[in-house]
């Protein structure tokens, strides 16, 4: 590319006003080092001490960060284990094999074998089921493909930031999951239709909070056992078996739900006559606004339309360069509350908003994203580029933030810099 006085003029701009501070910014070695030296001096005391060891020792409280306190290398470690969909990405139906977000809370489990494995369906049911993956492939099989969402996807961007893994807007994916209907083998089993959750464990293993802990979810029985979205226990993704990040060899998948209901590496699903009031359950996964509130479950997914950035970024800031004349903007736009009925895209950081063009309803995928775009004849200067959707039941993104204590549910419309340069000229 040609010399562009312009461009190297970038770096020195401002920062965009939403942007995290200390995200983008180095920040200095002391604050980086004291999570990690705390945690490291608490593990010298117990060293010390092996009777006193307890896991629950280990977990540092919930909290929110201060007014400037940056990220932490603490949720940075989160960051690298826990990627998000390159927003480029966005641009495929199915989203390629490694671009799907991943967030995982404890290790990844290490099954060599996934002929070993074992599927447990016990509690309220006539007839207790212990199934090897073979049993589960004789079982009818369905394809859903289902756009996945974290439910604390736009949790940094928060004021002030929960403490936790820091998404931005990008914890997402979609995919063409295969599996048995959860209905089948819960009629299989005879469950209790007096039951009240039907309880998922998974096979890894954690301390959160100060809670030891199988990670464990549940669904309300109606919820489990429906056809509209009706649950599958997914033995592939794309049509291959599941990768180890997304749950080999077995997952739930919830369609229309957030991310902490899909439940990877399913080893039991049990059907309970009491509601269930594991971690994940009730003290995780609520919407509060205090810390002593029991607060509301979080359920299913709030809209959202996200695009391709535009042109190309640079390296540090991902501001986005663009050259003047017609841009196609493009992108994908989901909720699980109801599917998608509009989009509109605003160059002004929301001063005026056009309507975006969907792409067609597509056929039979009622719980993937909706493909969308709009031209835009973009003129030299700056621009704060954004989106936003409606969904069928009328919900809308809102223009700012949706705060409660633990990040959930932050849908508000990201604006993206863009300078719009034209090609500096040779000297
Ligand atoms: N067993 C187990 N299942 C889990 C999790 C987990 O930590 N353990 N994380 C949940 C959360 S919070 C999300 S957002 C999704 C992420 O699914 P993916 O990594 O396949 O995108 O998995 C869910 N299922
Ligand atoms: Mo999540």
């Amino acid at each position: 590319m040609s010399k562009s006085g312009t461009l190297g003029s970038l770096t020195a701009l401002r920062p965009a006003p939403e942007a995290i501070a200390g995200a983008e910014t180095p920040r200095p070695a002391r604050e980086l080092r004291s999570p990690s030296a705390l945690l490291a001096t608490r593990l010298r005391r117990e060293d010390n001490d092996a009777m006193g060891q307890r896991p629950g020792d280990l977990s540092a409280p919930a909290r929110l960060a201060g007014p400037d306190e940056g990220i932490g290398a603490d949720e940075l470690a989160l960051a690298a284990r826990n990627h998000a969909l390159p927003l480029e990405a966005l641009r495929y139906d199915i989203t390629p094999p490694g671009l799907h977000y991943v967030l995982t809370h404890y290790d990844i489990p290490y099954v060599p074998h996934a002929g070993a494995w074992r599927l447990t369906v016990d509690g309220r049911v006539r007839s207790p089921l212990d199934l090897s993956l073979a049993d589960l492939l004789s079982f009818p099989q369905v394809t859903t493909r289902v756009t996945l969402e974290c439910a604390g996807n736009g949790r940094a961007l928060l004021t002030p930031r929960p403490v936790s893994q820091p998404w931005l807007v990008e914890a997402v994916g979609t995919a063409d999951w295969t599996g048995v209907p959860l209905r089948l083998l819960l009629a299989e089993a005879g469950a209790d239709p007096a039951a009240v959750d039907v309880v998922f464990t998974g096979a890894d293993h954690g301390v959160e909070r100060g809670v030891e802990q199988d990670y464990r979810r549940a669904l309300p029985l109606a919820a489990a056992d429906g056809d509209d979205p009706e649950v599958l226990v997914a033995t592939a993704m794309n049509g291959a078996p599941l990768p180890p990040q997304h749950g080999r060899p077995l997952r739930l998948i919830v369609p229309g739900w957030y991310g902490m209901a899909q439940v990877k590496w399913l080893r039991r699903v049990t059907v309970s006559d009491v509601p269930f009031t594991g971690f994940q359950q009730s003290v995780a996964y609520r919407i509060r606004r205090t810390a002593d509130e029991q607060g509301e479950p979080v359920t299913r997914i709030a809209p959202r339309a996200l695009f391709v950035p535009p042109g190309f970024p640079d390296f540090m800031s991902r501001t986005r360069v663009v050259r003047p004349g017609h841009v196609r903007l493009e992108g994908r736009a989901w909720s699980g509350q109801g599917p998608v009925t509009a989009v509109e895209v605003s160059t002004d950081r929301g001063a005026t908003w056009e309507p975006a063009l969907l792409g067609p309803v597509p056929h039979g995928h009622r719980w993937a994203w909706r493909a969308w775009h709009h031209d835009w004849t973009a003129r030299p200067g700056e621009h704060a580029v954004g989106a936003r959707a409606t969904d069928a039941t009328g919900r809308a993104q809102p223009l700012d933030q949706y705060w409660n204590r633990g990040g959930f549910g932050n849908n508000a419309v990201r604006w993206v810099r863009v300078v719009c340069a034209g090609v500096a000229e040779s000297p």
